[in-house]
C-alpha cells in the first residue's frame, strides 16, 4: 500500500487508501450525473487538460461505466461528506451537492499528468469535515475588487473545501455596498481606496452576482459593516453620523513612520492607520442607520450571518462601545439574522445572546482577548477561530517578503500550518465553530498580490478545518509533499501561488 501523503491531497481526507497504478482519461471518458457538480468537474478538468470529458446527464446510464465517472448524492453519507472510488471507474458518491462538489474538488487533485498521458490515481477515500465552519475573508475597502476577481477567489478557495467568504465591505478608506436608503455612502465614498488607489463599491445585483456564485460552490457569504469604529468613509457620505478624529499616539507614529496623512474629518482617508473613526452612539440616528444597513444586507444575503465589526474601536469610550454593540447585536436578531462580531465585543455585559464571535488575538492571548472571547460563550453564542499570529493572511511569509504586514506574527508556511483551534482560549471544544483565515488588504493593490499571501498559506487553514486531527499523515512532513502536488492545479486556474522555498512544488 501506498503511503496517504504519496497521494498529493490538501485538505487530508479523513481516510486515503492508495490503489495500484492510473486510471487513463480521455474524451471519450463519460461523466454521468444530473448533478452542477458534473459540469463544474468537465470544465475544470478541461481547463487542466484540455480534455473534454462527456457528459451524460442521465443517471440511469449505469450499464457500462468502464472508464466512465459517476457522480451521485445518497444522504447516508454525512453532510459535506463524500466517499469516492478510482478502480476501472470512478464513483463519487456525495452526502449532499455540498459533499459532491468537495469529492469532485478530491477527484481534480487525483488527475494528474504522466508519461502516459492524463489519468486519475487509483484510490479509495472517505471524506468528512471536522469544522462545520471554513472560512476565508476577503476585505474589499483597503483595497477594492471587483465581481470578477472576487469569483476567482471563490473558486480558488472553494477548492480547497472552504465553505464561507466573510466580505469586509466597509472601512475607514471606503464604503464599499450600495444601500438605498444611504444613496451617499456610495456615491461620495466609494471612489478610494488605501494608498490612492482607485475604489469601487458592488451594487445590490452585483452583490447578489457574488452570493449565487459562492452557493454554486457552496460557499456562505458574510457581509461585515464594521461599527462604530473604522467609520471614517460613513463620515465622508454623512457628517452627521460620525465624530471628530480622535488622534491616538499609535495612530499618529505609524502615519510618520509610513509618510502617510492624517485622517481630516469629511475628506476620504488614503491611509491604514486605525482607531481614529467612532459613530456618534448618543444620535438616535446612528441607530437608524445601522437598522437601514443590516435590514438592506439582511434582505440580499441568503446565508444567517451579518457581521457587524467592532474592533479597534479605540476613538470609542468603553462605556459607549458597549451600549453601542449591545443595541447593534440586537439589531441584527430584531432584522432576521445572527450577528457575529470582532472578540473585543465581548466586552459588553449585555451583547445579544448567541451573537458568535471572531477570535483575532494570538495563540497566546493577550490583555483581556480571551476574556472577551469568553464571554459571547457565556451568552450562548459560539467562536471562530482567527488567531492573528498563524490565521492571518495579510502578514508577511518572510521578514522581507515584498508583500503584507508583520505586526501580528511572521508566519511562513509551516506556521500557517501548525496551529491547533482548539487550544487558544479555555472554553469548551464544542463553543468553537471552526475558523476563518482573513486577508486584510492594506498592501495588496491586485488580485494577484492576494493570490500571493492567500496561496499556499490558505491551503494550510483548510486542513486545520477539514482534517481530523488523527487523520494519517496529518502533520507537517507529510502536508508539505501533498501540498507540493497542488502547484499544477493552481498553474492551470492562473492562481499565482507564492512557491514557498518550504515546500518541494512538483511540475506534474
Ligand atoms: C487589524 S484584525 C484589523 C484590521 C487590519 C489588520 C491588519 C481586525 C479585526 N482589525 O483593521 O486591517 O489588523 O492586519
Amino acid at each position: 500500500m501506498v503511503l496517504p501523503h504519496s497521494m498529493p491531497l490538501v485538505p487530508l481526507p479523513a481516510s486515503v487508501i492508495a490503489g495500484d497504478g492510473r486510471l487513463p482519461v480521455s474524451g471519450s471518458t463519460r461523466v454521468i450525473g444530473d448533478s452542477p457538480a458534473a459540469q463544474q468537474l468537465i470544465d475544470a478538468a478541461e481547463r487542466r487538460t484540455g480534455i473534454r470529458f462527456t457528459l451524460s446527464p442521465d443517471t440511469a446510464d449505469t450499464a457500462d461505466t468502464t472508464s466512465a465517472i459517476v457522480l451521485r448524492v445518497d444522504p447516508s453519507v454525512a453532510p459535506e461528506g463524500y466517499t469516492l472510488r478510482v478502480t476501472d471507474s470512478v464513483e463519487v458518491v456525495g452526502g449532499d451537492e455540498a459533499g459532491l462538489f468537495y469529492g469532485v474538488q478530491t477527484l481534480l487533485q487525483l488527475l494528474r499528468d504522466g508519461d502516459e498521458g492524463w489519468a486519475l490515481l487509483r484510490a479509495e477515500v472517505a471524506d468528512a469535515p471536522r469544522f462545520e465552519r471554513r472560512g476565508v475573508m476577503l476585505d474589499v475597502t483597503r483595497h477594492f475588487f471587483d465581481v470578477d476577481e472576487v469569483k476567482k477567489f471563490i473558486d480558488s478557495t472553494s477548492a480547497l473545501k472552504f465553505n464561507h467568504l466573510h466580505l469586509h465591505l466597509s472601512d475607514d478608506q471606503g464604503w464599499r455596498i450600495q444601500i438605498d436608503a444611504w444613496p451617499k455612502l456610495t456615491e461620495l465614498a466609494s471612489s478610494t481606496a488605501s494608498l490612492g488607489d482607485p475604489g469601487g463599491f458592488y451594487t445590490k445585483d452585483d452583490y447578489r452576482e457574488i452570493v449565487a456564485y459562492a452557493a454554486e460552490r457552496h460557499m456562505l457569504v458574510i457581509p461585515e459593516i464594521d461599527l462604530p469604529g473604522h467609520t471614517h468613509a460613513i463620515g465622508v457620505a454623512y457628517p452627521e453620523l460620525v465624530e471628530d478624529p480622535v488622534m491616538n499616539d499609535s495612530l499618529i507614529a505609524e502615519s510618520v513612520r509610513l509618510d502617510q496623512p492624517l485622517p481630516v474629518a469629511g475628506e476620504p482617508y488614503l491611509g491604514w492607520g486605525v482607531g481614529h473613526s467612532s459613530v456618534r452612539i448618543h444620535e438616535e440616528r446612528t441607530y437608524e442607520f445601522v437598522r437601514d444597513v443590516v435590514r438592506e444586507l439582511a434582505e440580499m444575503t441568503p446565508g444567517p450571518f451579518i457581521h457587524i465589526g467592532g474592533d479597534e474601536s479605540l476613538g470609542t469610550p468603553q462605556a459607549d462601545f458597549d451600549h453601542f454593540v449591545e443595541r447593534a447585536t440586537a439589531i441584527v436578531f430584531e432584522e432576521g439574522k445572527i450577528p457575529l462580531a470582532w472578540h473585543e465585543v465581548g466586552a459588553a455585559n449585555d451583547i445579544a445572546e448567541g451573537t458568535i464571535g471572531q477570535y483575532w488575538g494570538k495563540t497566546t492571548p493577550e490583555g483581556s482577548h480571551a476574556a472577551e472571547a469568553a464571554h459571547f460563550v457565556e451568552r450562548g453564542g459560539a467562536l471562530i477561530m482567527s488567531t492573528a499570529d498563524v490565521a492571518y493572511l495579510d502578514m508577511k511569509y518572510t521578514a522581507d517578503f515584498p508583500l503584507g504586514l508583520t505586526w501580528a506574527a511572521i508566519i511562513d508556511v509551516r506556521t500557517a500550518y501548525e496551529w491547533e483551534p482548539t487550544a487558544v482560549l479555555d472554553v469548551p471544544e464544542s463553543a468553537i465553530l471552526g475558523i476563518e483565515a482573513p486577508l486584510w488588504s492594506e498592501t495588496t493593490r491586485t488580485l494577484s498580490d492576494v493570490e500571493q499571501l492567500v496561496f499556499p498559506r490558505a491551503a494550510a487553514h483548510a486542513e486545520v478545518a477539514w482534517s481530523a486531527r488523527s487523520a494519517a499523515g496529518r502533520d507537517w512532513e507529510s502536508f508539505r509533499v501533498r501540498l507540493a502536488g497542488l502547484a499544477p492545479l493552481w498553474k492551470a486556474e492562473g492562481v499565482d501561488f507564492h512557491p514557498s522555498a518550504e515546500i518541494p512544488w512538483s511540475e506534474r
